[in-house]
């Protein structure tokens, strides 16, 4: 049986890959689980069909027999759990792999977001000028952190896990983008993420529905 999971009908992005269907995407590429998809459009995903799966009217989801998931993170992690290729076999380092995916949505990801609403609703607010640089100045500190923290490596736990899955989707976000050129280390990062093949067929997938227009 299939999961299914639910996306855009149609993505604001575009098909940049931004929404978080692409976090599930690329993990259930990564390890080789084929998937459906279920399009919502933005009416839908407030009605109650949309709502039993979802309780805050969003996407993804991820069902699977009884089970039905929202919250891109813990889907990735049940993916994780059932298939090989996300998370190391050694408990420490699996436990590791668990605080890099929260620290990715939980110390970093907030970050991005606040950069992004103050961009998207709240130029024309007479404290928007002030408060910008200052938002740019703690995410650009967070990333200086994560640079550190990554040195040299490949990946943030030996091999590529899910943690990188998901730190490397928050810095693909346009917020990081500008602040990244200071950052070599996690630019290459971000680039060796997105030549995976597992995340290459992700995006094409998630750019097809768009093109499907
Ligand atoms: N914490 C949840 C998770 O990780 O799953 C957050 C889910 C979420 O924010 N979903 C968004 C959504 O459904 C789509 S991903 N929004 C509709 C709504 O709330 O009514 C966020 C997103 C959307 C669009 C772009 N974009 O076009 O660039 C980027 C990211």
């Amino acid at each position: 049986m299939k999961p299914i999971i639910t996306v855009f009908a149609n993505s604001p992005d575009q098909g940049r890959g931004l929404a978080r269907d692409m976090t599930v995407r690329w993990a259930l590429e990564e390890v080789g689980q084929p998937y459906e998809v279920r399009l919502v459009s933005f009416a839908d995903m407030k009605q109650a069909e949309h709502l039993r799966r979802h309780p805050f009217g969003q996407i993804p989801t991820y069902e699977k027999g009884e089970l039905v998931l929202f919250e891109s993170g813990a889907i990735v992690q049940h993916i994780a759990e059932q298939h090989g290729g996300l998370f190391p076999a050694a408990s420490d380092a699996r436990a590791r792999t668990i605080m890099w995916m929260f620290a990715a949505q939980s110390s970093v990801e907030p970050l991005v977001v606040q950069c992004e609403v103050a961009v998207l609703l709240e130029r024309d607010k007479p404290w928007h000028s002030a408060r910008m640089p200052m938002l740019k100045v703690r995410l650009n500190a967070r990333l200086k952190e994560l640079s550190n923290s990554l040195g040299d490596a490949d990946w943030l736990e030996g091999e590529f896990s899910a943690g990188d899955l998901l730190m490397i989707q928050v810095l693909r976000r346009p917020a990081c983008a500008e602040l990244l050129v200071n950052y070599p280390n996690l630019s290459d990062y971000l680039l060796r993420g997105e030549a995976r093949p597992a995340f290459k067929r992700a995006f094409a997938a998630q750019l097809a529905v768009f093109n499907n227009q």
